[in-house]
């Protein structure tokens, strides 16, 4: 592998800070930004690996937008020109036809001075980059995309409960989502304790509300489900070990840990998810802080699969709706990153 610390970009800082999509453009059912809902008309871009990334993962399978939105899944590994369809044949997106990401953002800005980043949404008749806003992109697939969700698909982000989900997702992101990353890539002591602290501190406030209720908001999957669970999915995999968020391990947590495992097993949520790819993407290209890339071979994931005894407190996963049917076989995760 070369280009060891791309994917780095912010984290050599001294306080580590996550920059803001540059590519804010909206896919809107009204098209107010100029790109209009259409089925087949864009390719989201993934890493299986990427947190930000898995949230559109997910989201599309439970809304059934496959047929209508594509996926382009690119290498783990980045080099020096960051993200790389080298799993394709001849290393190169078979719809796009590009072999790197960044040929995307070129298209739509010459010269973008910004990192090349994941999830990241292409038009593809003119194959320029539309969005890359990981926190829109998710909420745009819940509520913008309505006239192509599949029958059956949960409302995400119910318009009733959007403030109380608005809330809980500010503090799952900030010490979360976020906060193993502020941990992982901490250069001094205190900024790492703080961050580390924090992880643990909201995590702990969050275990008896999960202890009470299946779901984060309401008695349904939501939004805020879909943001927690990217990050618990990878937690003993790569932020207890590789981002040091070790004060305990999620298998430790029983309430957390069989929350986490009531998703991994709906389907759209278990079923987008490559252990291999989360952990050669950490341990490798982050050379700052893994500097011989050796992949560890733990944790065992097996335990995922085992019983979780959630459907005892009750909460109805897709309310008036329905599971989303199996995964496309193109789609589906190789053995080697399942359980
Ligand atoms: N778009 C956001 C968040 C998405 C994000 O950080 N994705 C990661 C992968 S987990 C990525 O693509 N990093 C490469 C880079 O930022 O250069 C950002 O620019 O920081």
């Amino acid at each position: 592998m070369s280009g060891g610390d791309v994917g780095n970009r912010g984290y050599g800082r001294k306080t580590f800070t996550r920059s803001k999509s540059h590519f804010t453009d909206r896919i809107t059912a009204d098209g107010r930004d100029g790109w209009p809902v259409e089925a087949g008309r864009y390719r989201l871009v993934v890493s299986r690996a990427c947190p930000w990334a898995s949230r559109a993962l997910v989201s599309r399978r439970l809304l059934g937008l496959e047929n209508a939105l594509s996926l382009a899944v690119a290498d783990p590994i980045q080099d020096d020109r960051s993200w790389r369809f080298t799993l394709d044949a001849d290393g190169r997106d078979p719809v796009l036809g590009i072999r790197f990401l960044s040929e995307a953002y070129d298209r739509r800005e010459t010269d973008y001075p910004g990192g090349v980043s994941v999830p990241a949404i292409v038009d593809v008749p003119s194959g320029k980059l539309v969005t890359n806003d990981f926190q829109q992109i998710t909420l745009d697939l819940a509520t913008e995309w309505t006239a192509l969700h599949r029958q059956g698909a949960p409302d995400l982000y119910p318009r009733a409960l959007r403030d109380e989900i608005d809330e809980v997702m500010e503090d799952v992101y900030e010490d979360v989502n976020n906060g193993v990353y502020r941990a992982g890539f901490a250069t001094d002591q205190e900024e790492y304790e703080a961050a580390c602290a924090g992880v643990f501190q909201r995590l702990d406030l969050l275990t008896p509300r999960l202890a009470r209720q299946r779901y984060l908001v309401g008695d349904t999957i939501t939004e805020a489900d879909i943001r927690l669970f990217t990050t618990l999915v990878r937690f003993d995999a790569v932020y207890h070990g590789h981002f040091k968020c070790n004060r305990w391990k999620l298998t430790e947590n029983e309430v957390l840990w069989a929350y986490a495992r009531d998703l991994f097993q709906t389907p759209g949520f278990g079923d987008t998810v490559d252990f291999d790819h989360i952990k050669r993407h950490y341990y490798q290209v982050h050379t700052g802080i893994n500097p011989t890339g050796i992949v560890p071979l733990g944790p065992d994931p097996s335990g995922w699969l085992t019983p979780h005894h959630r459907q005892l407190l009750g909460g109805r996963p897709f309310g008036d709706g329905t599971p989303p049917g199996p995964v496309r076989a193109e789609e589906e995760v190789r053995p080697q990153g399942r359980p």
